[in-house]
């Protein structure tokens, strides 16, 4: 058997170590999202995706192949194609497919795996695409290739409503720090998912099939395989909750009974019924959005949405101060 690829940075199992115990060190105690994310994860996130609970990814989909043409319109020729996440999906071949002569495409992603696949699946369908896959942490600061210089603009790709993982203030950080890499005359496409009912969220993050129960599981797992930490997976229940104040869904996973677990020499005691907190799913409203990117002085000029008003894909350009 190989080894199981990871998302997590190759960064040292210190830094790693003393991360996941500061998160557990909080109350509630958190683990990141990241996690969730071995092979196995990863499989089970694309099955999620087909749930018939899970509308997200198959409304971006919709959204996407209703208006593809139009999007890329709107970019324009020799644009530098660069996504958040590395792409092998159908919405960004959706996108490459429409674009007229883009300058590049700039994947970055923290996981090498996932760059190489990308890089690798997207060249055999468009040998002409010059692609320049960079490994990076999209959170922190990192350097663009010198090639791109010649994009006649930049444009950022962020799908997936992956903005609804991060808290206000780091999604802020974030559209900030994209658009310092835009520039005065680039854009952000982003794709971002609309509040709405409470029990249709509640059952896209706790599918009948508990497929996702699975997935939130399978982040301690993972911890136990890459750390050697000894959580208890049986004793523990997936929880998802709408927190309306937040306007997210969290991800929970709770102990059914006391457990003492072990990381790196120290231990954390876990009571019976207590919290740990996996993720956020913030949901966004048109203008809880809006003021969003205009705190990061971005302004949508152009917006998709399905005929249900389910899901929102965004054109966001720089706000002009006039
Ligand atoms: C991949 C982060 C967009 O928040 O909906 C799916 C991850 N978590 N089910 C999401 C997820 C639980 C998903 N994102």
């Amino acid at each position: 058997m190989s080894k199981q690829p990871s998302v997590v940075p190759a960064s040292g199992v210190d830094q790693l170590t003393s991360d996941v115990l500061d998160g557990l060190r909080k109350s509630p105690k958190e683990l990141s999202p990241v996690w969730f994310y071995d092979e196995y994860g990863s499989d089970l996130f694309d099955t999620i995706c087909e749930l018939p609970e899970y509308y997200l990814t198959r409304t971006e989909l919709g959204i996407m192949q209703r208006h593809a043409t139009e999007m890329a319109q709107l970019i324009g020729p020799l644009a530098a194609l660069i996504e958040f996440g590395s792409g092998t999906s159908l919405k960004t071949r959706l996108l490459l497919d429409h674009l007229v002569a883009p300058a590049a495409y700039v994947p970055v992603d923290i996981a090498r795996e996932h760059l190489l696949e990308a890089a690798s699946s997207l060249a055999r369908a468009y040998p002409s695409l010059q692609i320049v896959p960079i490994r990076a942490d999209f959170t922190q600061p990192f350097e663009l290739p010198p090639r791109i210089a010649t994009a006649q603009r930049r444009v950022i790709y962020f799908p997936g409503s992956t903005i609804g993982n991060f808290s206000r203030n780091a999604a802020r950080s974030l559209l900030e720090s994209m658009r310092r890499i835009i520039g005065d005359d680039g854009a952000v496409l982003i794709g971002f998912d609309m509040k709405k009912d409470a029990q249709i969220l509640e059952r896209a993050y706790n599918d009948s099939a508990g497929v996702t129960a699975e997935f939130n599981l399978n982040a301690l797992r993972h911890l136990n395989r890459e750390l050697g930490t000894n959580f208890n997976v049986n004793a523990f229940e997936h929880r998802a909750l709408w927190v309306e104040e937040q306007s997210r869904i969290e991800m929970h996973l709770i102990s059914k009974r006391h457990q003492v677990v072990d990381i790196a020499g120290t231990r954390i005691p876990i009571e019976k019924g207590e919290h740990l907190r996996t993720e956020y799913c913030h949901k966004y409203t048109p203008d809880a959005f809006a003021s969003l990117a205009a705190g990061a002085h971005l302004l949508a000029t152009r917006s998709w949405s399905d005929p249900e008003n389910k899901f929102s894909v965004q054109l966001l350009e720089p706000a002009k101060l006039q």
